[in-house]
């Protein structure tokens, strides 16, 4: 059998990082690309112990050539696209080069499938964020879901989704979706919700911090572990059609809850340390987010492996370690 040669954008990120692991240890050749960065040491501090096993090359969603020059050199059985601005607050203070990036990101790696014949499967990171304010009368979103998103992220997002099933339809590429939702683990960037809890609640217990500063407390998420949402990508590329996926727990929690569980863990009180200030809420806010990956559980036999409570201790664990010595 020919080995598998996976192309990941985004791969110093948080899932890319997990998913060339989880690639490598699955025999496949892994190939990546980073953007430049002047802290040269920022740059790759997610795949540092990966470098002997990959292949980084240096690129941009934004610079077609490199990107274009870079797949053709790999010739890749498998595209993972996963590079984007991820942040949907941040999103809002810089509209159109998420834009840029999240949905002609895409497009242009479409192209460049469809102009080299076709023969590549292609992954692209689709978001719950993209539901917005739809969700179904049993209150779970799946994939007939409408998408209607209340933010640019979400809006490119949807765009990165639907150009993703059109160039499949229109040109018979293997072209998949997998709409994950929130995904979390030590390694998600500290301006998260989930990863910021949890940073600031340990400086406060080590006398680092007095308060943890967030904006809307009553939204609701569905959590799960960025470790257990790689599997599924490669779950979705190793199917034998091409299809769009929910990747969900199915639970939902609100802020207020994982606030009570991060400093229970302490033995902290939250709502002595817990402020609100509006810079940390979004112009329109995605209210609530469960979903409904029974698709994908019957039809791929996916199932998340750790629990919420894992996860937390997980990322507790990094954050102690990582401060004890401040
Ligand atoms: P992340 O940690 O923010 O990683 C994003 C990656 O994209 C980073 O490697 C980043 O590089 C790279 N990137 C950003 N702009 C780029 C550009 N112009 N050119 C090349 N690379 C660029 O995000 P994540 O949590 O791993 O998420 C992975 C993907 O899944 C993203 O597309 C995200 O939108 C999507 N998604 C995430 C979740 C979730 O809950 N995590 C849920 C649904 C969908 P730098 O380090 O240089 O910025
Ligand atoms: O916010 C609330 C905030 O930034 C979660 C990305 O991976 O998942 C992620 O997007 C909730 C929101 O994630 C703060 O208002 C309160 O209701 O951790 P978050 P997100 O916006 O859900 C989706 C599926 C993606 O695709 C995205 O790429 O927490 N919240 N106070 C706060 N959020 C942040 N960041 N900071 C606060 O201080």
């Amino acid at each position: 059998m020919t080995k598998q040669t996976a192309f990941i954008t985004g791969i110093s990120g948080q899932d890319g990082s997990y998913l060339a692991e989880y690639l490598l240890n699955n025999n496949y050749e892994v190939h990546g690309i980073v953007r430049r960065n002047s802290v040269a040491e920022h740059q790759e501090s997610r795949i540092d112990h990966l470098a002997p096993f990959i292949n980084v090359y240096y690129s941009d969603m934004l610079d077609n050539n490199s990107l274009r020059n870079t797949i053709e050199k790999v010739s890749p059985t498998e595209i993972y696209n996963l590079a984007a601005q991820s942040h949907v607050r941040i999103s809002s203070e810089i509209p159109e080069f998420t834009t840029h990036v999240n949905a002609i990101g895409p497009l242009r790696i479409l192209e460049v499938i469809k102009n080299s014949g076709g023969n590549v499967k292609f992954y692209q990171a689709s978001s719950s964020e993209m539901f917005g304010k739809s969700v179904d009368a049993d209150n779970f979103q799946r994939e007939s879901t409408k998408m209607i998103p209340v933010s640019p992220y979400g809006c490119a997002k949807l765009f990165g989704y639907n150009i993703t099933r059109h160039y499949r339809e229109a040109y018979n590429l293997f072209a998949a979706n997998g709409i994950l939702f929130n995904h979390e683990s030590p390694r998600r960037a500290s301006n998260f919700v989930t990863s910021k809890v949890v940073k600031t609640a340990v400086q406060i217990k080590f006398g680092l911090a007095t308060k943890l500063t967030l904006g809307n407390l009553d939204s609701q998420r569905d959590w799960g572990h960025s470790r257990d949402y790689v599997r599924a990508m490669v779950k979705i590329l190793k199917h034998n059609i091409p299809d769009d996926w929910v990747v969900a727990t199915g639970e939902t929690r609100s802020i207020r809850q994982l606030l009570e569980v991060v400093f229970g863990r302490l033995d902290l009180n939250y709502q002595d340390y817990v402020v609100q200030d509006p810079k940390f809420m979004r112009p329109e806010e995605l209210q609530y987010l469960r979903g409904d990956a029974t698709k994908i559980r019957e039809e791929l036999g996916w199932k998340p492996e750790i629990t919420f409570e894992e996860m937390i201790d997980e990322m507790l664990e990094f954050w102690i370690k990582n401060l004890s010595d401040k």
